[in-house]
Parts: C-alpha cells; structure tokens; sequence
C-alpha cells in the first residue's frame, strides 16, 4: 500500500505515521473557565509492586503529588468544562480521555492532531444527563492513557482512573449520608466503600524498552506481549494510600443486600492486552450471582424494549445480575455488589491466552460483607 500525504510517498501506513512531525505547543482554541482543573506531569521511577517485584514505570502525577500507578483518580461533574493542562517532561506524550470524545485538539491522539512538546491545555466538556434519555449524560467510568507509542506507553503505567460523576435531578434525589448515584436516574451507591479494581498484567522486557521504541519500523518486540506478573490495582477510592507507589488492592468490602446502608459499587478498568474472567464464589467455592452490572464503557444498562422512559435496568424486573463477568483491553464495568449474607466472598481474575485462551495468571481477592 502506497499512501500520500501532500508531497510525500510512503510505502505503508507504519512508514507514514512514523514520519509525522506532529509535536507542539499550542494554545488551546476557544478556550474558557474551567469548573474542574487539573496539573499532570509525566514521571519515570521504579516501583515496588505487591509480588515484591520492581519495574520501571511511566505515568502521570500532579505536581505536588505522590509519583503512584495508576496515575491520579481524575473525577469530574457532568456540566463541568475540564481542563487538564499537561507539560510532559520526557515527551513527547499526550492524554487521551478514553470514551469521552472531545473534538480532535483535545482527544490526544497524536495521528489526529499532535503530541505535546512542551505544554498542552486539554479542554473538554462533560455532558449533563437527562432521565430516560439513552443518548446523553456523560456520568460513568472513563480512563485517561498516553496516546504516543500506544502499545507501549500504556503499559509502562501512562494510565489513571476517570470518573464522571452525575448532576442530581430533583425526581432522582440523593439519600442523605454517603450515597450518589452512578447515572441520574441509576441506582444510589455507598461512597465509603466505592471501589476502583484495575486488572493489570506487565511484560517486563517491555520495561526496557525506550520512548519510541518500534516508532522506525524496528522490530523490538512489540507485537509479543508475553506478561509474567499479574496484579490487581485499586482500592477504596476514599482511602487511597499516599506515598510514591503501586496502588494495590488485597481486599474489597462490601454491604450486605438489603441492609441500610446502599451497595458498594466496583468501578472495573481493565488496563490489560487480553481477554480476562472475573468470577464471584463463596468459601465453598460455588458461584455466587451477587454482582450487577449497570453500566459499561460510560454508558447505563438501559430497558429500551418500550416506549417512553428508558429505565437503568436496575430499576425494572430484569436486572443483569451475573456471578462471571468477561472483559478485555480498556473495558470498564459499574458493578452493584449484593452479597446475600454477612460473611466472606471471593473475587477470582483470570487472565486468559489470547488464542489459546488458557488461564497464564490468576489473582484472588476477599470480599468481605456486612
Ligand atoms: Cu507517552
């Protein structure tokens, strides 16, 4: 395949993007206040991870922050125009804000626009929801990733949580205490044991490996992904660790169904190159159909078999409840936890071969319900 681009050949589409220049500093266009303000930097540093392991990681940090992985939890309000002013130290880089979909400038995608050389405010809007309406609200669990040598920056650590929190509409109010609501008209959740759970796999000769590293065309293994550490990554989102380091989740609470206080909700971010299997079980080792999804990708589980309203699931006689759960690369899944009783349950990933889809690793979390 030949492709042209103005007064150029290229041979192939590898050779095209690698020629591309597309490094700036721009100012951001029609540019205005913004209600949610954030400072990222890029960091590079070895990291300790919870199998005793250390691997050179990249990510993101605000400036008068912890040098963690995964990057900051970035939360945001639905009517909130966002900026994110950006000033990668070992760029070029960019930040993609994965699923929301602002104009090409502010999507990061090098290929699309240009990578930061110096600084960058990424400006975008997060759209108010409305209930019943299937095709707006921007309330959910999104990601931000490096969009520069994708394959590889990604899995150097260049990824954090996005979460889009919902307006309140006054036919959905909020209980008082600890609650919010996923969506506007979702379901209400405990925000004192919300938890993130980001499934990450690492290669670590991929570790090794430079900035633009198979940018030339070289062959330096990038299309060998072969990972031999395994980690769960998360937590309590109102208890995140301070300190230079791997968030890592040992243990998930949750509310017991049908009690006072409302269900714990898990915000899944599959930061993985494979497919995956999360499975729910309890100490005898039979499934238990205690989790509910109601949402995937940013977008609420919704009944559109009818007219009128579009309803979250949540809230008819089908909810998706499921004890399995199968996910892939940069899958995200709002899961309501109902454990039936008090007691212990497990959480089990899988993470699968990509052809011949055997378990290569498995990583097993408590979940503790009350
Ligand atoms: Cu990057």
């Amino acid at each position: 395949m030949t492709v042209t681009n103005h007064d150029h050949t290229y041979d192939s589409q590898v050779d095209f993007s690698s020629d591309q220049v597309q490094e700036d500093n721009p100012v951001t266009e029609h540019i205005e206040e913004p209600d949610t303000y954030v400072e990222l930097g890029v960091f590079n540093r070895r990291l300790r991870f919870d199998d005793g392991a250390t691997h050179l990681m990249w990510s993101f940090a605000k400036p008068e922050s912890d040098r963690a992985f995964p990057a900051p939890l970035i939360r945001v309000n639905e009517g909130d125009i966002f900026h994110a002013r950006v000033h990668p130290s070992m760029g070029p880089h960019t930040v993609h804000w994965h699923g929301i979909e602002p104009d090409p400038r502010n999507d990061g995608v090098g290929h699309t626009s240009f990578e930061i050389d110096g600084t960058y405010t990424y400006q975008w809007h997060a759209e108010p929801g409305w209930p019943g309406d299937p095709n707006i609200g921007a309330a959910g669990t999104y990601f931000y990733h490096c969009h520069v040598n994708t394959p590889l920056h990604v899995q150097m650590g260049m990824l954090g949580p996005l979460i889009i929190d919902p307006v309140v509409h006054p036919v959905f109010p909020v209980t008082e205490g600890v609650t919010r609501r996923a969506f506007i008209d979702g379901p209400e959740y405990d925000i004192d044991t919300e938890t993130l759970l980001v499934p990450y796999s690492l290669d670590p000769t991929w570790h090794t490996l430079g900035h633009a590293a198979g940018l030339s065309g070289e062959d330096v293994g990038l299309n060998l992904f072969e990972p031999s550490h395994f980690y769960l990554l998360g937590g309590e989102m109102a208890r995140r660790p301070r300190g230079d380091r791997v968030w890592s989740l040992s243990t998930i609470r949750a509310n017991v169904a049908g009690g006072e206080r409302k269900p714990t909700l898990v915000r899944l971010l599959n930061a993985n190159y494979m497919p995956t299997t999360m499975r729910f079980f309890n100490h005898n080792g039979d499934p238990v159909r205690m989790a509910e999804l109601i949402a995937h990708d940013g977008r609420p589980f919704r009944e559109t078999s009818r007219h009128g309203p579009s309803r979250s699931c949540h809230f008819t006689d089908n909810r998706l409840m499921t004890d399995i759960v199968a996910s892939g690369a940069a899958e995200r899944y709002d899961i309501l936890l109902h454990p039936p009783e008090p007691g212990e349950y497990y959480l089990t990933f899988e993470w699968e071969h990509w052809i011949r889809r055997e378990v290569m690793g498995s990583r097993t979390v408590t979940i503790t319900a009350s």
